[in-house]
This record gives C-alpha cells, sequence and structure tokens, in this order.
C-alpha cells in the first residue's frame, strides 16, 4: 500500500505541489557524496577530545592535567580555571542559556567545564587538543580526576521526595518548577459528580535520541577579521548563532554557524551544549581550525534526553460514558541541568495537549520539574505530546472498559465533532480544524473491526492472544505564533523567514531559516516555490542551514518547517509576483491590477495575446532597461511569516498484536496509521515521515529506555544495551490519510515530522492491554519487553486472579500455563 515515487519530469507543472515526487537530496546521501560536519578537513587543523565525568554524582577535588600536556602531538589542555575569564557575561564564567522562561523556574548555573562538582555520568571536566584525534583521546585517559562520590538520584519522583541528594545549592528539593493548567475546582467537583472513573500511574520512561550521526563541530577563526566559522550538526543555525555568541562572548555579526549535511537530530541537535561552544572557544584561543565529533557512547551520556515522567491520571465519566474530567499531575525529570528548551516540554507542550481528542469540559493539570543525575532532558520526536497523548490515550482505554463500552465507540462519543472548530480547549489551545471521526471510522475499516471480536475469541479459544489497540492523537506543531510563544516563556520569536531570488536566467535560489536535516526540504521547497512562480521544479535550488547565506531564520523543529518556513516561502514568492507583475504592466502598458498571473505567465485580463512570462521579466528586472520609473532592479524577495496559531495535525493509528503469554513475545498482526495533516505538498514525503516516525514510537513501546543503576550509572550506553529497533522489529504499516486544511497559513497544512512517534506508543500498549484482558493485566510499563510482559502475566497468575488458568492449576509452570490455555472463555 505504499505510495509510489514520481519522477519530476512526468508530473505536469501545474500538479507539481502535492505530487509524491521522489527526494531530489537522496542521489547524494545514497552514494556518499554529501559533506556532513567530520567530513570536513582544513589545513592545519587540530582535533579536540573531552573528558567526562566517570560518576554520575562527585565532589572533584582534583583535576591533574600534567601527564595529558606532556604527551607527544597534545596541544594544550583545558580545565574550568582556564576559561574563566572575567571579560564574559554573567561574571566570568561560560555557562549555557536556558530559552525559555516559566514564572516560578529556578535556573541554576551550567558552566560549559564543570567546576567542582560533577552532577552527571558524561559531564564535562577539561578538554583535550591534539595533533589528531586519537593523541586526543589517549590524552583524554592520561588525565586523573580524583572524585569524592556523592549518592545520586535519578528517577524525579525520588529526587522531589528527597530520596536522594540535592543537586543544586540553589534549588531546594531538587524543584525546578511547579507548573499547572486547567481549573482545579472545576475538576474536582467533576470528579464528585462522576457516575465511573478509571485512574492509571504510568512512567513515561527516558528515552535516548539516535540519529545517524553523532554530534559534531569544526571551528575555524581567522585573527585578521575576528570572524569565527563553526560547522556543526545543527538543527537552528541561526539560534545557535545567537546562543553561543552569548556563551563565548563573541559578536553574532562575526559568528557564522553553517549546518553541513546532517544526519537527522530528532530534537536532539536544536539544543546548544557545552561541546560545541568549547570548540568555538578552543579554535579562536589557539587561532587554529579545530574539530570534534563525539564517539557514539559520548552520544548516549551526554545528547539531551526525551521524555522522563512519572504520572498519575484520572478519568471522570458520566452514567452515558461521556467524559467529565481529567486530572493529571507529573513529576518531569529534567536531569541536571536545564537545557534550552527544557521548562517548555513537560509543561506547555504537555499539559496544552491533554483534552486529545476529546470535548472535556474539566481539566486539571500540575506538573514539577525534578533535577536529577541524568543528562540534560529536552526535545525529542514528540516533545512533551507523546506524553499527553499516552496519558489520555491509556485513560480512554481503561474509561471504555469502566463503563463497558467498545473502545472505539467511546472515543466517538467523546470526539470533539466537525462542527465546533475552531475548539477551545479547557488548557489554553484553540484546535484549528479537523474530523476526528473520519480519520476513526477509516482506520476501522482498514483493520477490518467489524469482524475483529470474532477473530479475537476465535484465537483465544486455541490459547492465542491477539489484541487491538487505538490511538486517537491530536497534537500541536508547527511552532509559532511569536507573541503567544513570548506570553508562555519563550526567549525567541517562533516566525520564519525566506528570501526567494530570481536570477537573470530565470532560475531561482530559495533561501529559507530552516534547516532540514533528514525531512526532505530541498524537495518539498522547491514544489512550493516552483507551484507559486509557475516555473519548472528543477529550475528552483533551495538553500538552508547557514546563517551567512540566510538573512535569519528560527530552525526545524516542533514540525514547523512546511506551515511556518513553507508559508514564508509562499510569502516571499508572492511579494516577487508582484513586482514582477508591475514591470509586465509597464511593458505592457496596462494597469497592474489587470495582470493576471497563471502558470508563470503574466497576461493582461481579456487579452490573451499581451503576455510576458515570469522568466522574461527576471531577466528584464536585472537588465533595468525598461523597467517602471523609481522602481529598484532585480527580482527577490524577504518576507517574514509568523502565522496566528499552531496547526493541530491528528489521526488514528490501530495496532493490531498477538502476545504469547509463555514468553512475554509480542508480534504485530497488523498496524494502521490513519493521519490527517491537512494538504500534503508531497504525499511520499509525508509517508516516509509517519513510517519514520512510528518506528521511534514502536522503540519506545517495546524496545528504547535509558537505564541508570543507583549510582547514576547509564546502563544502556551502547547499541548492545539499548534497543533501537531493527526493520525486523517494525511493523508493515498500513497508511491511509484524510485531508482536513488548517486556516492557519495558505497552504492549508499541518506538520508531520513527528505524528508517529506521538501516535505509536498507545496504539501498542493498548493493543498488548486488550491481548492480555483475560489475564487482567491492564497495564504494563514501557518499555515493554518480553520480561515485563512474561512477569505481569505471571504476576497475576501468582496471586490467583481470574485468570484462565490460575483458577485451573494455581499459577504458571512449564507444562501447563496460562497462555495454553481457555483464556478466550473469560
Ligand atoms: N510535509 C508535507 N506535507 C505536509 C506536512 C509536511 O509534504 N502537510 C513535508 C515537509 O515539507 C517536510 C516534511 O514533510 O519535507 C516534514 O515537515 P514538517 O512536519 O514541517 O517537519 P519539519 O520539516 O519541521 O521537521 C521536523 C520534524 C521533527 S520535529 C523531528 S524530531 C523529526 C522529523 O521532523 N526529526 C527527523 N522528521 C525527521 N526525519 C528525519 N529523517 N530525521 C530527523 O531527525
Amino acid at each position: 500500500m505504499s505510495i509510489e515515487s514520481l519522477d519530476p519530469d512526468e508530473v505536469d507543472a501545474a500538479d507539481i505541489l502535492g505530487s509524491a515526487i521522489e527526494r531530489r537530496e537522496d542521489p547524494a546521501l545514497i552514494t556518499g557524496d554529501a559533506e556532513y560536519t567530520d567530513d570536513i578537513q582544513l589545513q592545519g587543523m587540530v582535533h579536540m577530545a573531552i573528558l567526562r565525568s566517570q560518576h554520575g554524582h562527585a565532589e572533584l577535588e582534583n583535576v591533574d592535567t600534567s601527564k595529558a600536556e606532556t604527551m607527544d602531538g597534545v596541544v594544550d589542555v583545558y580545565t574550568h580555571d582556564d576559561l574563566h575569564r572575567e571579560d564574559t557575561p554573567g561574571g566570568g564564567s561560560y555557562s549555557l542559556p536556558v530559552g525559555w522562561l516559566l514564572d516560578n523556574l529556578q535556573q541554576v548555573d551550567h558552566p560549559i567545564l564543570a567546576d567542582d562538582r560533577v552532577r552527571y555520568q558524561g559531564d564535562a571536566i577539561a578538554v583535550v587538543v591534539a595533533e589528531d584525534q586519537y593523541v586526543a583521546h589517549d590524552a583524554v585517559d592520561a588525565i586523573d580526576v580524583d572524585y569524592e562520590r556523592l549518592d545520586a538520584v535519578t528517577d524525579p519522583a525520588d529526587a522531589l521526595q528527597g530520596n536522594g541528594p540535592e543537586l543544586h545549592d540553589d534549588a531546594e528539593g531538587n524543584v525546578a518548577f511547579d507548573w499547572e493548567i486547567g481549573d482545579a475546582e472545576r475538576t474536582e467537583n467533576a470528579f464528585e459528580s462522576a457516575a465511573h472513573t478509571a485512574s492509571i500511574e504510568l512512567e513515561n520512561q527516558l528515552l535516548i535520541p539516535n540519529a545517524m550521526e553523532p554530534r559534531a563541530a569544526v571551528a575555524d577563526y581567522s585573527p585578521g577579521t575576528d570572524e569565527l566559522d563553526v560547522f556543526m550538526t545543527s538543527q537552528n543555525p541561526h539560534l545557535h548563532r545567537l546562543l553561543m555568541s552569548g556563551v563565548i562572548g563573541h559578536p553574532e555579526h562575526k559568528l557564522r554557524i553553517k549546518a553541513p549535511e546532517v544526519g537527522g537530530g530528532f530534537g536532539s541537535k536544536i539544543h546548544h551544549y557545552a561541546d560545541e561552544a568549547l570548540v568555538a572557544w578552543v579554535a579562536k584561543h589557539l587561532e587554529r581550525p579545530v574539530k570534534w565529533t563525539a564517539t557514539r557512547t559520548e552520544t548516549f551520556k551526554t545528547d539531551a534526553q526525551g521524555r522522563g515522567h512519572v504520572t498519575t491520571g484520572d478519568l471522570a465519566m458520566d452514567e452515558d460514558g461521556n467524559i467529565i474530567g481529567l486530572r493529571v499531575n507529573t513529576k518531569a525529570n529534567l536531569g541536571a541541568y536545564l537545557s534550552t528548551f527544557a521548562p517548555a516540554v513537560p509543561t506547555y507542550l504537555y499539559g496544552t495537549l491533554l483534552s486529545g481528542q476529546y470535548d472535556i469540559p474539566a481539566i486539571h493539570c500540575s506538573v514539577t520539574g525534578a533535577f536529577t543525575n541524568v543528562p540534560p532532558v529536552d526535545a525529542y520526536r514528540g516533545a512533551g505530546r507523546p506524553e499527553a497523548s499516552f496519558v489520555i490515550e491509556r485513560l480512554a482505554k481503561l474509561g471504555a472498559e469502566e463503563v463497558g463500552m467498545d473502545p472505539a465507540e467511546f472515543r466517538r462519543r467523546n470526539f470533539v465533532l466537525e462542527d465546533a472548530f475552531p475548539y477551545q480547549t479547557q488548557v489554553a489551545v484553540v484546535y484549528d480544524s479537523g474530523d476526528y471521526e473520519k480519520t476513526l471510522d477509516t482506520a476501522l475499516e482498514m483493520v477490518d473491526y467489524e469482524s475483529f471480536r470474532e477473530r479475537q475469541e476465535e484465537a483465544r479459544a486455541d490459547g492465542r492472544y491477539l489484541g487491538i489497540g487505538f490511538s486517537c492523537y491530536i497534537e500541536a506543531c508547527g511552532l509559532a505564533p511569536s507573541e503567544l510563544a513570548g506570553q508562555l516563556g519563550a526567549q525567541a520569536g517562533l516566525w520564519e523567514s525566506s528570501l526567494v531570488r530570481f536570477h537573470p536566467s530565470g532560475t531561482v535560489t530559495a533561501y529559507c531559516g530552516t534547516s532540514g536535516h533528514g525531512q526532505g526540504h530541498a524537495t518539498t521547497y522547491a514544489q512550493i516555490v516552483a507551484n507559486e512562480l509557475g516555473i519548472p521544479y528543477e529550475d528552483v535550488e533551495v538553500v538552508e542551514g547557514d546563517t551567512d547565506e540566510i538573512p535569519h531564520g528560527m530552525g526545524t523543529y516542533g514540525s514547523r518547517s512546511a506551515a511556518v518556513g513553507g508559508s514564508s516561502l509562499v510569502k516571499s514568492s508572492q511579494k516577487l509576483v508582484d513586482k514582477a507583475r508591475e514591470i509586465a504592466a509597464h511593458q505592457l502598458e496596462a494597469d497592474p491590477a489587470d495582470i493576471e498571473f497563471e502558470g508563470g505567465e503574466l497576461q493582461v485580463a481579456g487579452a490573451p495575446d499581451r503576455s510576458i512570462g515570469i522568466k522574461a521579466v527576471a531577466e528584464q528586472s536585472y537588465l533595468a532597461h525598461d523597467i517602471p520609473e523609481d522602481m529598484e532592479p532585480g527580482l527577490e524577495a524577504t518576507s517574514f511569516y509568523d502565522p496566528d496559531n499552531f496547526v493541530f495535525p491528528f489521526g488514528t493509528h490501530v495496532a493490531v498484536v498477538e502476545v504469547d503469554p509463555k514468553s512475554g513475545e509480542i508480534e504485530f498482526d497488523q498496524y494502521v496509521a490513519v493521519d490527517d495533516v491537512g494538504n500534503q505538498i508531497n504525499p511520499k514525503i509525508v509517508e516516509g515521515q509517519i513510517h519514520g516516525g512510528v518506528a521511534q514510537g514502536v522503540g519506545q513501546a517495546l524496545y528504547e529506555g535509558a537505564e541508570y543503576d543507583a549510582n547514576a550509572q547509564l546502563m544502556t550506553g551502547s547499541m548492545q544495551d539499548y534497543a533501537v529497533p531493527k526493520a525486523m522489529h517494525i511493523p508493515e504499516m498500513e497508511t491511509g490519510s484524510t485531508v482536513t486544511e488548517s486556516p492557519h497559513n495558505p497552504l492549508g497544512v499541518k506538520g508531520v515530522g513527528e505524528a508517529g512517534t506521538i501516535a505509536a506508543p498507545q496504539a501498542v500498549v493498548n493493543a498488548v492491554s486488550d491481548a492480555l484482558e483475560p489475564f487482567g493485566v491492564d497495564h504494563i510499563e514501557m518499555p515493554m519487553t518480553a520480561e515485563r510482559v512474561w512477569n505481569a502475566v505471571d504476576g497475576r497468575a501468582d496471586a490467583g486472579a481470574d485468570t484462565p488458568d490460575a483458577a485451573a492449576d494455581g499459577g504458571m509452570d512449564d507444562s501447563d500455563t496460562a497462555a495454553d490455555g481457555d483464556g478466550g472463555e473469560h
């Protein structure tokens, strides 16, 4: 059922927008032609390696770099004191800033090299610079550190309950913030009048982003001009330039950040880390080019991790199964320090999405952010929205059971209806548009729900446990608008900027301030611009990711590029056409208002023989021999686009699984994803984004999880221990879509980059819990490893609950277990 890619040459120019043309970036990526940061070689370049804390929490008693300094090939070694200068902002310390503030946020100092204490395994202690990377790494090993180990805490609930050390003098009780949204009193009243309630306690585990390319940076300083060029794995070069300029005290206009080809990010390359700042500082200090590339182990230990929630949620329902209240309390793990956008993720990107697809009249959510001895926690694909969707969709499953309704019908009963948009939720946001029944109905049909319960009964009679799980998700993306973001605490605007430039020969370069790193922008942006200008797709080149080339930009995250960046390109193209119209009117001796523009032709209304092509106008604009008086030559336009609202994609994902209670193994029978991302610029790319997103969501549900021991040592610090799913672990996906345009941007698009990751986990968990219903298992924490599933089944049997065979043989044994039995009869 996969969408077929089209050769752009075979697509009619008028249909280019919305066509599933193949990605133009792939040949270079696949053949190894593409240049990544680590490919960059500069003359005289030295290599940097970083000594990181071995311990999760310790005092640094002494750091002895003398042996490392004398090693052959070592250029220099730096510790915190070497970087402690009086001319830096903030009183002499090189510290990382926080880009999102909350009313009662407790900020803590985050030095780029640890001072006298390390707070997570991976905290940077010293930097070695050497002539080659192997010497640099050997010299790191030669640094002697005397640690005084301290107790550690990794669980946010423990950290907040005082079951562990305090990490920062400034943050009493490890509290980073207390935050709430919704109406507590109204919600309590709803629970008092409820006929039914459903409750859940859950953990949304810590995840480690695993982009194919580890983080890397190459910095090059020119003392003569004071220009500092930094090539780095960035999702948002302009933001990195702004932040780095403050951190290392280098003027913004003399700092260039360029993201070469970036091998994925999933959020982890948004934030400003110590490492890239150190590379830039060292290059300036030594006046030599410097390269640093994280090892995979460093990636595991230092990339900002995602999720990390401990949550209780309660749903209140009336007699008829209408949801009347939702109450959520979350303890959010923020790690050892505040990462760049950390405060936004478990608050405004989480609490505001808890209404899901449902019309819920009373909601209250409180969140406490906790400092713990794990790496800083920040945005990871979905960022807050998967956590919200997981809570409400798990509760929807349990709520349906509680009121004795079919889970699909329970959801349908509570949906925000098609005619209720724009819909004001009880948690601040206003949904733009939607038709939730349509995606549900499409998914039900694709999964043949009518026959499923019968199939399930039959299988159970044979001792096989099938389960179906629904996820009717919603998310907010297209991150913008600036004014609202500012009110909520953002320290940056969330507009997007672009420049569209016609060259005299009629080809076009489109520059956009977003910074793709796998999403196919070179293709989809060219589709947008070619469509707006009515020129061939091949004539449009797209440039992103370089602060020297692109006037400004806010980057790629929050599935914002199509909705905000794409719309900015539309706006720039339209401005450009307006100027072309004036030139055409001048040359055709007509009024600009009478010039019609279609298919690249500017024509006097009602006079088809009086027309001029936009490419010819471009040439004329540069010749400037015959353009309107007072008009500047040239044909290009810049715009800053700031929409009115987020966009709210939605959909229904359905997982059908078979669980073997004997082994705890879970197998997919079917995975159906029906998504509505508004108009699709390129359905093939949309499908690819859904596939990738679902793979990551399934990874969370079944395989992935950062595990720490009691000393905050990472136990899953390699691909051997941290199970990123392989192709064989991912279900065949059947994708479908509906189209509900967003009214908030000229393309009518909604974002797609995170949808699959947001949708998938609860579809899978709900399916497993449905399969194990005869065993009385209603919740298994993610990742649902075979061991966890087996234990859950076994636990109920041991407890003598009304599981199929527990009654018959008193528990599970090797020969005759619940799994063999007649669970279907329950
Ligand atoms: N698109 C479309 N029609 C729509 C919406 C989007 O054709 N209605 C196209 C866009 O033009 C773009 C792609 O789909 O080519 C994704 O668009 P969008 O949803 O706007 O997301 P962004 O481009 O802003 O990408 C960010 C998003 C996020 S937040 C994460 S995390 C993520 C993701 O994209 N990380 C990725 N997808 C990823 N894909 C790859 N390969 N690597 C990552 O690191």
